[in-house]
Formats: structure tokens, sequence, C-alpha cells
């Protein structure tokens, strides 16, 4: 970013803006009641999401990098995630879908009218840029969040999309990494958030790791095996959830087929497992003779040059995400097959490793060294504890402005709605 000019970074904030705009209008272009109505208990009402991104920009941009004037100071409690459970959500006095769709327009054109008037320079472009990079992301995470939504939506189909490119067969099943010292973390990306931070050392044992995600077929095996049926796979909290919640395979399979977007169709063989928790990932895991990564081993599967000792942006590279380099953006609305997308493929040989699925690590969500909170500790620092699991990469739905190789997502143990899936290591 420090290489653009200042109208040449502007221009660019604008265009991601609009991208994000239009990923989100297009979800939310649909029946007022399919808006309004609550299709899970887990999830909000998708009117909520819209006029929450209206609502955090506001906060963000308009007030506080523009200093204006609120528009709606009324309705900040409402869309403020943490005065308001998911569940509660419905029974909030929230904008219709018209007033929804009319807040955000007002807001984007404020937002747009601070974005002409800061000067991208010096101090005001660390901190300008990050929050309008922030909103961005931030726009970008939601319409992850819809989608998962209308992943849960019961009824005929509203989304369509076409077909992934085909796979590949791995070299081999899996990748020797030396282990070592390697920099993880980043101080270099403007568009970094908060936990991402400091860049650090980090030592590493050698171990292996697989080359692809764990795919459906691999998946479907174990579910064949028993596994649901054996204790013995299961950490004493998986298994009492396993049985609790009645857990017999992956969320929204049935029978051989899955349900996606309300398409039933065959469970392609090939392609990442997804919508599985933590300690069904766990699980498999322990049933193959393996176990998960670590998030250092996940960023210095996906980092690591060997061959130079330094830790690049991304697997390709620093270059930023292109479509041939990743499935990204919900572009297909589901996994790639595993080997789609060779020239994503890291230093080190590990393929797939941004895009197609989050993939659960081993690891509690902690800070690194070094850590300070920024902007606000609600982004992250009252996350950090035991209760959530890192996971790494981003899945088929994210956006290539919220990935990258040092990008931490975090989630429940249990949680089975969003695009996730893992891929296994083990001890040389
Ligand atoms: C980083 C994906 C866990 O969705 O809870 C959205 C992102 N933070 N609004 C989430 C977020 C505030 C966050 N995750
Ligand atoms: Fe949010």
């Amino acid at each position: 970013e420090l290489r653009h000019s200042p109208e040449q970074l502007r221009a660019r904030i604008a265009a991601e803006l609009e991208r994000a705009r239009g990923r989100s209008r297009r979800l939310t272009d649909i029946e007022h009641e399919e808006l309004v109505r609550q299709h899970s208990p887990l999830m909000s009402p998708l009117v909520w999401d819209y006029a929450h991104i209206g609502s955090q920009e506001e906060l963000w941009l308009v007030r506080d990098v523009g200093g204006r004037d609120p528009v709606r100071p009324d309705i900040d409690a409402i869309y403020d995630a943490f005065q308001t459970k998911r569940a509660d959500r419905p029974s909030l006095p929230l904008l219709g879908p018209e007033e929804a769709r009319a807040y955000v327009r007002t807001v984007r054109d404020k937002a747009l009218d601070v974005l002409e008037r800061t000067p991208l320079e010096g101090r005001r472009l660390v901190e300008a840029g990050f929050a309008f990079g922030m909103i961005v992301q931030h726009e970008q995470q939601h319409v992850e969040t819809m989608l998962a939504t209308h992943q849960l939506r019961v009824g005929a189909p509203v989304l369509d999309a076409p077909e992934p490119p085909p796979g590949t067969a791995p070299d081999a099943p899996e990748v020797h990494v030396p282990g070592g010292m390697f920099l993880m973390g980043t101080d270099l990306e403007p568009w970094a958030l908060d936990n991402e931070r400091p860049a650090h050392a980090v030592g590493v044992e050698p171990f292996w790791i697989d080359t692809d995600p764990v795919t459906n077929a691999q998946y479907a095996a174990f579910v064949e095996a028993g596994g649901y049926d054996d204790e013995r796979w299961w950490t004493p909290d998986g298994w009492a959830h396993r049985v609790a919640a009645g857990l017999e395979a992956p969320q929204f399979w049935e029978n051989g087929h899955r349900t996606r977007f309300g398409h039933v169709e065959p469970i392609p063989p090939e392609e990442p497992v997804q919508h599985v928790c933590w300690y069904e990932a766990d699980a498999y895991a322990r049933w193959a003779g393996k176990r998960l990564p670590t998030e250092a081993e996940w960023e210095m599967a996906a980092r690591f040059d060997p061959a130079t000792g330094r830790s690049q942006r991304f697997p390709w590279g620093d270059e930023d995400p292109r479509p041939e380099h990743a499935n990204l953006g919900g572009t297909y609305l589901q996994p790639a097959p595993v080997g789609a997308y060779p020239k994503g493929t890291s230093p080190l040989g590990v393929r797939g490793l941004m895009g197609d699925v989050w993939e659960w690590t081993s690891s509690d969500f902690t800070p690194y060294p070094g850590f300070t909170m920024f902007p606000y500790p609600e982004y992250s620092e009252v996350f950090f504890g035991p209760e959530y699991k890192v996971l790494r990469g981003g899945s088929w739905a994210a956006d290539q402005t919220a990935v990258r190789a040092t990008f931490r997502n975090w989630d429940y143990p249990i949680r089975r709605q969003i695009f996730a899936g893992f891929r296994c290591a083990r001890d040389v």
C-alpha cells in the first residue's frame, strides 16, 4: 500500500467497498419474508447483517475517521453484536428491508465523501487506510456469514453458481516439513488485524502435513468405519457433544447426498469435506493415526520458503490473490476438488491452503507475544482463551481482501454451519 499514491489507494479502497457491496446486495436481493425470518437460531435474520454492515461503517468511517455527525444514533444498540445475541435479534425493532437498504446507501455515500476528503498520507495513511480496510473486510466477513445463513435456509434455491474447475492428483499424499525457525504473523500487511500482529520468530519441530485437505471420500470412510460410534477417537468433550447433538455425519449430508443452497446432489468425492466441527475433525485425525496441525505448523507449511528462509504473504508468493490461485469470493458456492488450483501450491508443496474450506487447527485462539489491541477490544481481544479454536486459510465464500497466510479466524469447537474442513498432520 505504501507503494501507492494517495489517489491510487483511494481508488482501490472505493473499488473494494463497491465490490463488497455488490456481494452483500446480491445476498439480500430476495423476498421480504426471507430477509426478516430467522432461518436458524444460530444466525441473525439477513436484514440484521445488512444494516449491521452499515452501522459499523457509520461508526468507523463516518463518525470516527470523518468526524461527522451520527446518521442514526438511535439504532446503535440494536446493531451492536455485543448487546444482542443472535437468537434474540428477531425480536428487536429492526429496520425493515427497505429502510435497511436506504440506511446502508446513505452511510456509503457519506463514507465515500470521507474517503475523498481524507489525506491518505503520513500518519493518516496508516490509521485511516486501516479503518477503510477493516470495514471492507468486515462487510466481506458478513457476506460469508450471510452465505452460511442462506445454506441453513430451507426451501427452493435462490442462489446458483457455475461448476468449479476439475481437480488433479497430488504427487504424494503428505509433505515433509523439516521444521526450524520461521517468521509467523506480520508487521507489514496494512490491512492485517490486531490478532495477526506482531511478526515473531517461532521454532517448529519437523512434521508431516497432508498435501490436500481431507476429502468427502476420505471422511465418508471414517463414517462407514463406525467412527461416530467409537469413543476411542473422540476427546471426552467431543464424545459428550457427539452424543448430545446426535452427530452422525457432516451437517447437510443425508443418504449419500448433500443439500447445498437448496440443491440436493450426490456428494462429490474429491471435494474437501466441509460442515464438520472441530470435534469431528479431531476425531477423524485420531482415527487416521494423525492429528490436527497447530496454527504455527499450518502457517509454516503455507508461507515458509526453504530456499530463502523467508515467510511469503501467500502460499504462491507475494502477489495479491488472482482467480487462478485459489477458490475464493463465492464464485462457485462450493469447494473445488482437491488439486484444482496448482498455481496456489506453497513452496513446500502443500496445496489448497487458501480458499475452498477454512481449516481447523489444534490451537486455541491466543494473543501472539507482544500483542496490542487495535482498534477496539471487541475485535479479537475479548475472544482470546481456550473456548475458541483457530481456523486458517479461508473458504470458497471468503473474499480475497479478507484472507492472508497470516489471517486467523476462530470459532467454537461445536460450530458446523461455517464453511470449515481440515487437513491432518503427524510427528516425524
Ligand atoms: C473473525 C469471522 C470470527 O464473524 O464473528 C464480524 C468477524 N467481527 N463482525 C465474526 C467479525 C465482527 C468475526 N470472525
Ligand atoms: Fe460484525
